[in-house]
């Protein structure tokens, strides 16, 4: 985990509250006090193994459930939301039933253009966090209620580092990287691109249009995760759509195994 910018949201240090769209707000800033900065590793060890143990929960009620659990990681901006707002529009919904958790600092503009999409979302701002963590998706579970054999899609706060660390009970992390960032980024950010089984290179549609080389971006990605699943789409005009939902209904049939 980050150790500099106390992005642990350990939640003895915050306080939850959700309002009457269920939407959670985590309010505090996570980081530890003054007189407990000498304890970074050990609270660190306690805080990962502590959201492991929550994070082993949810995935135990995801199975028990038949519930598909993805978790989207990124830079912000690379089009989580509009890759889910689009795959909610396409998506035969007797096939692939789908609901949202969205995690942002602030706003619920995120679960707003779900729920406009439509698809039941829930909204959880993280303050100063810097990333979801097991015990905020254990609690937007339970306002979501999702019904079983349904994909629930977890969109993570925007940020390429610490969402790599926090496991959140989800079959598959899936990076979403955009053309427009630079096709190098698997290679400065290895975690994500290896705690991920999944990458999507979104925004083809802008290939014409910048210095991005999208072989090169796919063979940095097997070189830091050689069982990486890689597809190309662009979610505003439509590319790749139809395998992204095909990959997401085959992963829907083996959560409902
Ligand atoms: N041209 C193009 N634009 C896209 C595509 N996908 C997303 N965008 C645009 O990129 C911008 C950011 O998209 P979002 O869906 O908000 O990105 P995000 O990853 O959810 O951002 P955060 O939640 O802030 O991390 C928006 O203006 C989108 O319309 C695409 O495939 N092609
Ligand atoms: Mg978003």
């Amino acid at each position: 985990m980050c150790a500099t910018c106390g992005c642990g949201g350990d939640h003895h240090h915050t306080h939850a509250h959700t309002d009457e769209n269920g939407n959670i707000t985590i309010d505090a800033s996570g980081k530890p006090e003054a007189h407990e900065t000498e304890k970074t590793i050990t609270v660190e060890e306690d805080i990962l193994s502590r959201n492991n143990a929550i994070a082993a929960h949810n995935r135990e009620h995801f199975a028990s459930h038949h519930l598909l659990a993805l978790n989207f990681v990124s830079s912000p901006g690379s089009g989580k939301t509009e890759l889910l707002a689009a795959t909610i529009r396409r998506a035969d919904k007797s096939k692939l039933p789908i609901c949202v958790i969205e995690g942002d600092q602030e706003t619920a503009n995120d679960a707003n253009r779900i729920r406009e999409a439509g698809a039941r979302s829930v909204q959880i701002n993280t303050g100063k966090g810097c990333h979801l963590d097991a015990a905020m998706v254990h609690e937007a579970l339970h306002a979501l209620n999702p019904a079983d054999g349904s994909a629930v899609l977890i969109e993570n706060v925007g940020n390429l580092v610490c969402p790599a660390e926090f496991d959140l009970g989800e079959a598959h992390k899936v990076v979403v990287i955009s053309v427009t960032e630079g096709d190098d980024k698997p290679l400065k950010y290895p975690d994500m691109f290896r705690a991920s089984d999944i990458m999507i290179v979104n925004k083809i549609d802008l290939l014409p249009y910048v210095n991005f080389d999208i072989e090169k971006c796919e063979e940095y990605a097997r070189r830091v995760n050689p069982k990486i699943r890689i597809l190309r789409v662009s979610a505003t005009k439509g590319d790749g759509m139809e395998k992204w939902l095909k990959l997401l209904e085959a992963e829907l049939a083996l959560a409902s195994l």
